[in-house]
């Protein structure tokens, strides 16, 4: 610890703390422009410069380290003059007379800063320079215009997302921000996920969905978690007048830590699908509209009697994208029928089952900050799992290894130090020889009994057409890593084998990826609560046989035309859905319910985490929540349900820690 002096205040700060968050972990605010809670400190704007006992001139504060007997001050007369002064030359580089603030959600933190100094005017004349706006972004703009140069977004787009498309060209009043080789932002490498835009502090990078939609102290903010996939984002929601006009990613997101994809932050804004607005029945072959009453009574009549009859009675399909509240009634409701949910434990069932005999073995997304090592097989995580990607992709230069085992090419392939294109179906074959390899170069950190290895990775060269070498080498970088983690997605899992499961763990115990309470494999999973259906065991196939009648909750999901197919085979449809489908069309009855963001639920995502997700708007009139749905239904069937979500996600043993 080192002892230092802040304002007159007795500060201690662990070494390697920057004075700027020495002092505010004491209370101290100094203003700041370009610095930035998750980027590396960088120094740029100056605003946070304070007085150290000893030096000549005032020092940024965000890039000077703390040192024992330290004496500063952040609050002088001399340096509130020089902070001004700061800020006339910010204001008077480039052109801040600025209408974003006044039309946008935006707020502005050069202009915040201003208001904070007292400036009241220009003191100097601006030099209004006439870079071009690029407007070739499907979602926001870039007008350099407005830039203060302070490469926030520079930053985040190579040190969080880890994609490095952004970077500063020319030099001096020239500066300015551009994509690749100053290419358009729209024909750029750019992935759309906008953190560049959540961490500009000007109207630099704006956001085109929130313009006009009034200023953030007009707005709510509401706390949910991202239904996308199963990586489980916080978000803060942005409502204005009962609409969403802004995501943004939470900074205090246990997972995402701030971040988003392009799912995350516009997909909810860009929903093109027409909502359901009445409950509907078939009558004479044509769907009309009918009251609630009439469409549960008709329901409830219909299953009353086929109740809990397992092969002649309910098959019952629920979305791995509505809450663990709704799941664990609709399991409930129909359990001893054919009841399971979308994916078909295709992402989860063979990891569960380990996991029922193994306990925990599946570890956080936070292990890959401190991972050496990435093997990576059967997941396309830049592309599926965008932000658990940019975990990966913005370790690379910092010297991460990564070995992609994938048959296809997939965006990692460019990216991995190592790319196996193994046969289709030779996984297994691949990771035994691994493992193989591994004892016979006495590599292993674990004990692992293996008959006759060389036959092992004979046979692995024969099944995956990988040259032995090929297999050394990925085995040789997997044991020399110091903190590997390993990642499989749905190429491995959809193949529905325990023993290919079995064999990841046994090859991450022999490797040290898991270790005592070190858990460094994890399994991405699907939407945002597949682990949660797989918890509540929702992980069957969906084979109807001699069912007489079907219940699918889709909420606001997507259904396939190969589930909208065997869904359509059912003598009696009941479809419970947010949008108007293809699986609506062929419903006996239709009832219609909240999105993702018009009701409370919790998400559980692939590392375990269960998580509040709040409701931000209200549903249109005569839309009714899934959970209050499922419930009318229980009550016109005599069958008292406990919604009791929580312990029914505990009941099962399982391969997550759940927190
Ligand atoms: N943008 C977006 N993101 C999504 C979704 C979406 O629809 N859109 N869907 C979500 C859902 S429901 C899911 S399940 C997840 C899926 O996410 P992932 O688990 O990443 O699955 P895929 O994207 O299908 O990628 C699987 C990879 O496995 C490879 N593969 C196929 N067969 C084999 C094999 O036999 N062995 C090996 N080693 N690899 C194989 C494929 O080539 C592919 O690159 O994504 C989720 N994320
Ligand atoms: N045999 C087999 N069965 C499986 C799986 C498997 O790998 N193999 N995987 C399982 C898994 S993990 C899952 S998640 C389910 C998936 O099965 P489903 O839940 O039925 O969903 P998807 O296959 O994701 O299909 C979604 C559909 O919506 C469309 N869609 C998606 N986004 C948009 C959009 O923004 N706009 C429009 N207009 N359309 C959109 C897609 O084109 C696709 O046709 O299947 C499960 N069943
Ligand atoms: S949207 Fe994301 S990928 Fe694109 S430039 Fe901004 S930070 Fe980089
Ligand atoms: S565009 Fe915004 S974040 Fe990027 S350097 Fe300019 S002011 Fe900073
Ligand atoms: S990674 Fe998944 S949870 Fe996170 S923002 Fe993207 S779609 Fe949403
Ligand atoms: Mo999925």
């Amino acid at each position: 610890m080192v002892q230092l002096t802040i304002n007159g205040k007795q500060i201690e700060a662990p070494e390697g703390t920057t004075v700027l968050t020495a002092a505010k972990q004491a209370g101290i605010e100094i203003p700041t422009l370009c610095a930035h809670k998750e980027l590396t400190p960088f120094g740029g704007c100056r605003l946070c410069i304070v007085e150290v006992q000893g030096f000549r001139v005032p020092i940024a504060s965000c890039t000077l380290p703390v040192t024992n007997g330290m004496v500063v001050n952040t609050e002088t007369d001399a340096l509130k003059k020089s902070r001004k002064f700061i800020l006339s030359m910010l204001f008077s580089e480039r052109n801040h007379f600025c209408p974003f603030c006044q039309v946008s959600g935006g707020d502005c933190d050069l202009q915040n800063a201003a208001y904070h100094e007292g400036m009241t005017h220009w003191p100097m004349q601006p030099g209004w320079n006439k870079f071009a706006v690029d407007t070739t972004h499907p979602y926001f703009v870039l007008d350099n215009n407005r830039c203060i140069l302070c490469r926030r977004c520079v930053r985040a787009c190579g040190e969080l997302v880890g994609n490095f498309t952004l970077t500063m060209a020319e030099r001096g009043a020239s500066t300015l921000v551009v994509a690749d080789t100053n290419v358009p932002l729209g024909e750029s490498t750019c992935i759309k996920c906008g953190t560049c835009v959540q961490v500009c502090p000007t109207g630099a990078l704006i956001d085109r969905t929130s313009a006009y939609q009034g200023h953030e102290s007009a707005m709510t903010q509401v706390k949910s978690i991202c239904a996308g996939c199963s990586v489980g984002c916080g978000v803060n929601l942005f409502v204005n007048n009962n609409r969403i006009a802004r995501i943004e990613g939470d900074w205090a997101g246990a997972v995402n830590h701030g971040l988003l994809c392009e799912h995350g932050r516009y997909d909810p804004m860009n929903e093109k699908r027409n909502r359901l607005t009445s409950p509907l029945m078939r009558k004479n072959g044509q769907l009309v509209p009918v009251s609630w009453d009439e469409a549960l009574g008709a329901v409830a009549d219909k299953l009353k009697p086929l109740a809990g009859k397992s092969k002649a009675g309910v098959a019952a399909l629920v979305s791995t994208r509505v809450s663990a509240e709704a799941m664990a009634m609709f399991k409930e409701l129909f359990t001893g029928g054919l009841v399971t949910s979308t994916e078909e434990g295709m992402t989860t069932a063979a990891v569960s089952a380990v996991g029922e005999s193994e306990g925990v073995f599946e570890g956080k997304l936070d292990t890959l900050r401190n991972a050496d090592l990435v093997l990576c097989l059967g997941a396309n995580v830049a592309r599926s799992h965008m932000v658990a990607g940019f975990m990966v992709k913005r370790a690379l230069p910092k010297g991460l290894r990564l070995i992609n085992v994938d048959p296809e090419s997939s965006e990692l392939d460019e990216l991995a130090d190592l790319s196996l294109k193994p046969r289709l179906g030779s996984d297994l074959a691949v990771i035994e020889a691994m493992q193989a390899i591994i004892l016979q170069e006495g590599l292993g950190r674990a004990p692992l009994s293996m008959a006759e290895p060389a036959k092992v990775i004979e046979a692995a060269v024969q099944a995956s057409g990988l040259d032995q070498e090929t297999l050394a080498r990925a085995a040789r970088m997997l044991a020399h890593a110091v903190s590997p983690v390993i990642l499989f997605g749905k190429g491995i899992t959809a193949q529905r084998s325990e023993k290919l499961v079995a064999a990841l763990l046994g090859l991450a115990r022999l490797t040290g990826a898991v270790d005592g309470e070190r858990m460094g494999l994890l399994s991405v999973k699907g939407e945002a609560n597949s682990a949660a259906a797989a918890l509540l065991g929702l992980e069957q196939q969906f084979a109807l046989e001699d069912q007489q009648a079907v219940f699918a909750l889709v909420g606001d999901d997507y259904l396939s035309r190969r589930m909208t197919e065997k869904l359509a085979a059912a003598p009696y449809l009941v479809v419970q859905a947010s949008y108007a489908s293809a699986v609506t069309e062929k419903a006996d009855v239709v009832l219609p319910v909240a999105l993702w963001s018009e009701q409370a639920g919790h998400f559980v995502n692939m590392d375990g985490r269960v998580q509040a997700a709040e409701k931000a708007v209200d549903a249109p009139a005569g839309i009714r929540e899934n959970t209050a749905v499922l419930a009318e239904i229980a009550m016109r069937m005599n069958m008292p349900i406990k919604q009791d979500w929580h312990n029914a996600l505990h009941a099962r043993k399982t391969s997550l820690a759940l927190a």
